[in-house]
């Protein structure tokens, strides 16, 4: 099944068309990897994930998003966790949103992260700690497909890197709300970049907004569908992959009627983690694109840039 994505008007360019992937069919795994080397990108259908936890889910952040300002503001400014609005980074970026970041890892402590939990109800917790399982489940799964695709060895290589529970990963909630003034313009919500992960999964209501960049640099709007998920590739598995599959720049643009909500889960590897090109895709050591880091020093380097900046140079070669 495909779904045409709508170009943005002013950078025009003929439909494209975005993978809907249903984990369960057989050729899934074929179609992963195709979607993931073509766009860095795919929806994610059939997924079985509880209607009600994101009903649920979403109501109690709705919630969270109407608390007073005195109260979001207890649980920031973001150290990345815990609330922020409209800054986004340490570099000036700044965006039509608000958001919680938190860590998934209950062993990397985050007082942000706590703090949050403090100024919502208990509920809100459990469903977040529900969620970011499934979310956990639903990366480990397609990273799996990945490695059965591309015959990468030992099996559990890639996946494992977000199961484990050092795994690095987090969980954003992004609000962008609506304007009041009838008048008023699209503005940028979340600013064009890429993911320094491996891989991300998003969800959101059914307002628009979501942007991605294709090969040739045209941005196109994706269709929201709060019935599925998209996956987007991160740096970190285009660097393991040696350049065969590729972050996706994406970015938000605000919706001047509807308010936006999303969740998006990215899965990380464990801190101590060394990121390089997998030697059973690229054969001989002078084929690799990128050299060896890190995820914490590719991480930090990371969070020191601009939402914008090139971040994977950081692991080309000289
Ligand atoms: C982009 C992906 C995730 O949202 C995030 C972001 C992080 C942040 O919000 O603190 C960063 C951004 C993201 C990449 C560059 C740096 C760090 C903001 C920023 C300007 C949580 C992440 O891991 O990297």
């Amino acid at each position: 099944m495909v779904v045409l994505l709508q170009p943005v008007p002013k950078f025009k360019t003929s439909p494209v068309i975005i993978p809907v992937l249903d984990l369960t069919d057989p050729t899934a795994k074929t179609q992963i990897v195709k979607a993931c080397e073509e766009l860095g990108f795919f929806k994610v259908v059939n997924h079985g994930v509880r209607p009600d936890l994101l009903t649920k889910l979403y109501e109690e952040a709705t919630k969270l998003f109407a608390l007073p300002q005195s109260l979001k503001d207890k649980a920031g400014p973001p150290d990345p966790f815990g609330y922020g609005s409209k800054r986004i980074g340490l570099k000036g970026d700044v965006g039509c949103v608000e958001y919680i970041l938190l860590n998934a890892n209950s062993h990397l402590q985050s007082t942000k992260t706590t703090a949050v939990f403090r100024e919502t109800p208990t509920i809100f917790r459990e469903m977040v700690e529900e969620y970011m399982e499934v979310m956990k489940g639903m990366s480990t799964k397609v990273l799996e497909m990945v490695e059965e695709e591309l015959g990468i060895e030992p099996k559990g290589k890639l996946s494992k890197l977000v199961k484990v529970e050092e795994s690095d990963s987090c969980l954003r909630m992004n609000y962008y709300k609506e304007k009041e003034e009838t008048t008023a313009k699209e503005e940028i919500g979340f600013g064009e970049h890429t993911d320094p992960q491996l891989l991300s999964v998003l969800r959101s209501n059914d307002t628009e907004g979501l942007q991605i960049c294709l090969k040739d640099g045209t941005w196109v709007s994706v269709p929201p569908d709060h019935s599925s998920f998209f996956v987007i590739v991160g740096d970190t598995l285009q660097v393991m992959t040696n350049g065969k599959f590729k972050s996706v720049k994406h970015r938000v643009l605000t919706n001047t009627k509807r308010s936006r909500l999303s969740m998006i889960y990215f899965g990380g590897p464990p801190l101590t983690e060394k990121i390089a090109p997998l030697a059973c895709l690229v054969p001989k050591q002078e084929d690799y694109l990128y050299k060896e880091l890190t995820w914490s020093q590719y991480k930090s380097s990371s969070y020191k840039t601009k939402l914008g900046d090139y971040r994977l140079g950081l692991f080309e070669k000289q």
